[in-house]
Formats: structure tokens, C-alpha cells, sequence
């Protein structure tokens, strides 16, 4: 895996429901990310945060929310991500709410293109995060970016990375979903996006969801992990905007992490929708961090 880290704030809401994400990126600062990494014998830049327009709070347009503020902070991210994935470095994005994704992913797929490899993402989410203005029953973008990502979106956040579509939906897969609306689903099955829902995980356990969503990468694979904070169990992720009961606990999640690592393909992370203002003292940003640990090669013992 590449040592060489490189942090990015997002530091908004714009795309989400409630107001908070905007305070992600300090609160994993605050637990420690830079240091943990730096542990394991990273090489850890911090870039700061990236600036954007502020939340208005207005109701949805045409079924989208802030469409021009969203496609603002997506430009910039994109750029910013796209930068660090050129000087060679693992990009981590600290969110901001889950629409980001529209802007980190594809620029991973434009490197992609550049490099020759192949893309796999890794969503990790409670949500589908696969609606339209038309299938949204919010109008909330942070819905919306798995659609956006795979061609299904407004022209202004779909061609955001030259390419249209960004990505597949063949080289996605979902895992840990349990929230999904009822038109959202039927285009899921439409588009044949493969998800390890709570149900398959329940029944199959994470590690043969897992062995499923990691098949078939190789050496010549750059995997992508986006990290909803809402993927974990409430109980122990309290701080984000749309909790749903029923999440991996902390060991299914992480298991996950720790096969995710043992690929040694992850090469860029997005950690999204953690919402500080819902926290109690920190606590799921401090789980998160300790998760992303686990992602760079933590373990309880070295294994041969
Ligand atoms: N599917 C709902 C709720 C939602 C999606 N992503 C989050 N919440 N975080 C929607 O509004 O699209
Ligand atoms: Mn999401
Ligand atoms: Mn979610």
C-alpha cells in the first residue's frame, strides 16, 4: 500500500439533512487521525480544508437541494483529490456529507483512466445513496451520489470528472445497507448495483460478504473506500445525521476494515457524514478513527 497520506477537509453540510458534517474534518483531527497514522509508519500531509459557499437552507429545486453550492465543493474537491492522486499519494477525505463522494470518486476514476487501472469502490453505508431528483424524497444531494457517480444525475455533477458516466455500476459494491427508498430500490435492481445488505449479512456473516465485495481484485485493481459514518451501529456511532438500528457492530466492522487491508489495494478513502453536533464527546469520531486504523494495517497480531 502507499505510505505516503494525504488529508483533505471538506468541511460541509450542503448535500445533507441536518446540519453538523460541515464539523467532521476537526473533530478527526481532534482524535488524533494525523498521530494514529503516523504510528504506523505513514507519512501523514494534512492539506487543510477546502473553502466553498456556505449552506443556504433552502428547499429543493427541481427535486436538488443547493444543486450550485453541491457542484461548487464537488469542483474543488475533485481537483484537490485528483492533485494528490497525481503526486502519487493516498488521498483521505475528511467530510462533509456523503454528496463529496460525487467529486472524490470521480477523480479517482479519471486517474484511473490515466493510469490503466482498474476501479473498484467499497460503499460503506446504511444507504443506497442511489436516488434522483425524481425518486428523492428529500431532495437532499448526500442521497444521490452512487446515481450521479454511474450517469443518472444534473449534467452540472455528472461531467464533473470529463467523463460521463464517471463509473460503472458493475464496479461498486454496497455493503451494511438497511435504508432504502421504495423507487430507489427498484432502480437499484435495475441497475443491478451489487449490495451485501444487513440481511446478507446477518445470514452469511461479514466475512463472506466481504470475500464476495473483495473478489477478483488484483494487483492492477485501485480500490476506493467511502466510508459512511452511518454504516456502523448506532450504539456505537451516535454522531451522524440518519441513524438506522440494525448496523455492523464494532467487531463485523472491524473484520471489514481488516480484510479491506489485507487486499493492500486500497489506494484512496473518503470518511463521510460524521456529524459532531449529534456526538456525544467525540466518541464516533474516535470510533472512526480507530476503524481507519484498522484500514491501514492494524491488527491484533501480526499475521503471516
Ligand atoms: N435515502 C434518503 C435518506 C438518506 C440517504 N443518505 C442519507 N440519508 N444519509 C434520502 O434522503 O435520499
Ligand atoms: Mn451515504
Ligand atoms: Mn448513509
Amino acid at each position: 500500500m502507499n505510505h505516503k497520506i494525504s488529508l483533505i477537509g471538506a468541511p460541509t453540510d450542503i448535500g445533507a439533512g441536518s446540519r453538523g458534517a460541515s464539523m467532521g474534518p476537526e473533530a478527526l483531527r481532534v482524535a488524533n487521525i494525523t498521530s494514529v497514522l503516523q504510528s504506523h509508519g505513514l507519512e501523514v500531509l494534512d492539506k487543510g480544508n477546502l473553502s466553498g459557499p456556505s449552506n443556504p437552507w433552502q428547499p429543493p429545486v427541481n427535486g436538488y437541494r443547493h444543486l450550485p453550492e453541491v457542484t461548487a465543493w464537488n469542483r474543488s474537491l475533485h481537483d484537490a483529490v485528483y492533485a494528490e492522486l497525481q503526486d502519487g499519494r493516498l488521498p483521505i477525505v475528511l467530510g462533509g456529507d456523503h454528496c463529496l463522494g460525487i467529486g472524490s470518486i470521480s477523480a479517482v476514476a479519471r486517474h484511473c483512466r490515466d493510469t490503466g487501472k482498474k476501479l473498484r469502490v467499497l460503499w460503506l453505508d446504511a444507504h443506497a445513496d442511489f436516488n434522483t431528483n425524481t425518486l428523492t424524497p428529500s431532495g437532499n444531494i448526500h442521497g444521490m451520489p452512487v446515481a450521479c457517480l454511474c450517469g443518472f444525475g444534473p449534467l452540472e455533477l455528472i461531467e464533473i470528472g470529463g467523463q460521463v458516466p464517471a463509473i460503472s455500476p458493475k464496479w461498486v459494491r454496497q455493503i451494511g445497507i438497511r435504508s432504502v427508498d421504495e423507487g430507489e430500490k427498484r432502480f437499484v435492481h435495475e441497475q443491478d448495483l451489487e449490495v451485501f445488505d444487513m440481511r446478507y449479512i446477518d445470514e452469511m456473516g461479514m466475512r463472506a460478504a466481504m470475500e464476495l465485495a473483495l473478489a477478483l481484485i488484483d494487483s492492477n485493481t485501485h480500490l476506493h473506500v467511502s466510508f459512511d459514518v452511518d454504516f456502523l451501529d448506532p450504539d456505537i456511532a451516535p454522531g451522524v445525521g440518519t441513524t438506522v438500528r440494525g448496523g455492523p457492530t464494532y467487531r463485523e466492522a472491524q473484520l471489514c476494515m481488516e480484510m479491506i487491508a489485507d487486499t493492500g489495494r486500497m489506494a484512496s478513502l473518503d470518511v463521510f457524514e460524521l456529524n459532531p453536533a449529534l456526538d456525544e464527546r467525540n466518541r464516533t469520531a474516535e470510533v472512526a478513527v480507530d476503524l481507519i486504523e484498522s484500514l491501514f494495517g492494524k491488527s491484533t497480531l501480526m499475521r503471516k
